[in-house]
């Protein structure tokens, strides 16, 4: 009966569209995306049909990290608009069936919050406490922790000759989860919030609130679940929100422990296990390797499997830290369109709730940087400079940025192709990306063959078909390393999911004979499943007879 109850949760057969405010629609000519430029564009996403907005952070902040370093969690950044244009939007985006789930960053605030002003100022602070402040260690920081940014992770503060702890940029201080008066700040925040109307939330980095600086654990500390079962008392429990964590140190086991319905934490996470394969083992992000298909195949089927009968999964290729899906592991060139539908099957396909990164829709790519002045995101400039020092050579380093900064999915949201793309009537905060004549959202509105129809389609079909919302997963020809498949089944019905990963055409054969649900080179007639050839990134659900 508990299983039954759970499956019937509103969050399974959604769709998230993530919006990073400052780059989606900027509505007063400044150059800046804003809450009024989003309330323009909510035809758009109503069209899209998602049901979902996770908004990216629009509080208060002095922007050391695009937000995510908060000086206010009740006011809204004047760069963004009012509070009375944030509730005027939740209000819009409820009368279109839409729910909006807040960032909630609470690892860490800002230098600037007024809690960390005072707690710096003096040890007997009653702020102190809500902050990881150490001694020194022979004239050096309290221990080796590193930045996430590059660096230690302490910082020197002059005014009571103590070292505070920050795991991202040191305008970003770490916050004690130990102290719980700073945890009851957190829940009264949460709780206001949700009493405004959201949806949900999505945490930042929650999987390092249980952090134990001095023994050097800064992911799934002691603490954390305890915490998050405390959070969910406190605050959304009860309440039919959604919740998703950013977990990059989750495995499958911790998976269960985060989104397993009966230990009252979150609904689902998201984790980054398939997002890290096209990195060298045991190094940096910026140290790439090729994806090997076969690694990314067991990786999700390992998931879908492990958050089969308890738990839940996020679906994603694309969010605001990470390069786009196309560029990625599709084909930005000739195959573009092809390749983004495919990428787009493959992951829609799957159990779980699948989010979508603005532009993805479009299929928005990389951006051709050529040199460090192109660069806006803090974690590329420093690793620039980290690595200039150390030798590497500047072809190398380029090559790595355009792989992989987090600029690359910061660009302007490409509306049409006149001005500034139709981002900003004005001069935009960070450069539109040049091929936004050719890619751009009034193109695709216009196609009926578009990539925006086709997520439009893959939307809608989660609403209409149980099957693809609940649905067992199978993994199929594990060993095969061209083609990704796998069947979902549900109440006797059974499809089949073929996607050709690569440019150059691939053999696949199934049993029997299957109907065409949606396919990205427009195929509909009954086909035999005996010996197929699929074309280049061809990707077919079929219903199997
Ligand atoms: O990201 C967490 C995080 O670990 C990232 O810094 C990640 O390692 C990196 O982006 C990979 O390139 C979250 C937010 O999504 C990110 O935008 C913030 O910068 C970060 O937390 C700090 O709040
Ligand atoms: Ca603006």
């Amino acid at each position: 009966m508990a299983e039954k109850k759970a499956k019937e949760q509103w969050w399974k057969n959604s769709v998230a569209y993530q919006i990073y405010p400052r780059s989606f629609c900027d509505s007063n000519g400044d150059g800046i995306g804003d809450i009024n430029g989003i309330r323009a564009k909510l035809w758009y996403l109503a069209k899209l049909g998602v049901d979902v907005i996770w908004l990216s952070p629009v509080y208060r902040s002095p922007n050391a990290d695009n937000g995510y370093d908060i000086s206010d969690y009740y006011g809204i950044a004047p760069e963004y608009g009012t509070m009375e244009d944030m509730k005027a939007l939740i209000q819009e985006c409820e009368n279109c069936g839409i729910k909006i789930i807040m960032d909630l960053v609470v690892n860490h605030t800002s230098d600037e919050h007024p809690w960390f002003v005072e707690a710096k100022k003096s040890k007997d602070s009653p702020y102190r406490d809500y902050y990881i402040f150490r001694e020194g260690k022979a004239g050096g920081p309290p221990n080796g922790l590193k930045s996430c940014f590059g660096g230690s992770a302490w910082e020197y503060s002059e005014e009571t000759g103590e070292y505070y702890l920050h795991l991202f940029h040191k305008k970003q201080p770490d916050l004690n989860w130990e102290n719980e008066a700073m945890r009851k700040e957190i829940w009264r925040m949460m709780n206001c919030w949700i009493d405004m109307g959201i949806g949900g939330f999505r945490m930042d980095v929650i999987d390092k609130i249980g952090k134990v600086p001095d023994q050097e654990i800064v992911e799934n500390g002691p603490k954390l679940h305890a915490y998050l079962q405390e959070m969910h008392r406190e605050t959304f429990g009860g309440k039919n929100l959604m919740t998703v964590g950013e977990c990059w140190g989750a495995d499958t086991e911790n998976g269960i422990l985060y989104s397993d319905p009966e230990r009252k934490e979150l609904d689902m996470i998201f984790q980054f296990e398939h997002i890290e394969l096209d990195q060298a083992p045991g190094k940096q992000k910026w140290d790439l390797q090729p994806l090997n298909l076969k690694c990314l195949k067991q990786s999700f089927a390992k998931w879908q499997e492990a958050l089969g009968e308890k738990g839940w999964n996020s679906l994603f290729w694309d969010n605001h830290d990470l390069p786009r899906i196309v560029s990625r592991w599709g084909n930005d060139k000739e195959y573009r369109v092809e390749s983004a539908k495919m990428l787009a099957t493959l992951l829609h396909g799957m159990r779980g709730t699948p989010y979508i990164y603005q532009g993805e829709e479009i299929g928005m790519t990389n951006y051709p940087f050529t040199g460090v002045g192109d660069l806006m995101d803090v974690e590329s400039i420093n690793m620039y400079w980290e690595r200039k020092r150390m030798g590497y050579p500047e072809g190398d380093i380029l090559k790595s940025l355009r792989t992989k900064a987090r600029d690359n999915a910061r660009t302007p949201m490409q509306w049409d192709g006149g001005h500034e793309a139709g981002f900003t009537e004005g001069t935009p905060w960070y450069t539109v990306n040049p091929n936004y004549t050719e890619i751009n959202a009034k193109q695709s509105l216009e196609d009926p063959d578009s990539i925006f129809y086709y997520y439009q389609r893959l939307i809608s079909l989660r609403k209409e078909q149980p099957i693809l919302v609940y649905g067992d997963f199978e993994l199929l020809c594990p060993e095969d390393g061209k083609v990704f498949a796998y069947t979902r089944e549900w109440e006797g019905e059974k499809w089949l999911v073929v996607c050709n990963f690569y440019k150059e055409p691939a053999g696949f054969s199934y049993p029997g004979e299957g109907r065409p649900i949606l396919s990205n080179y427009g195929q509909d007639s009954l086909v035999q499943l005996g010996k197929m050839e699929l074309r280049p990134y061809e990707a077919v659900i079929f219903e199997i007879r």
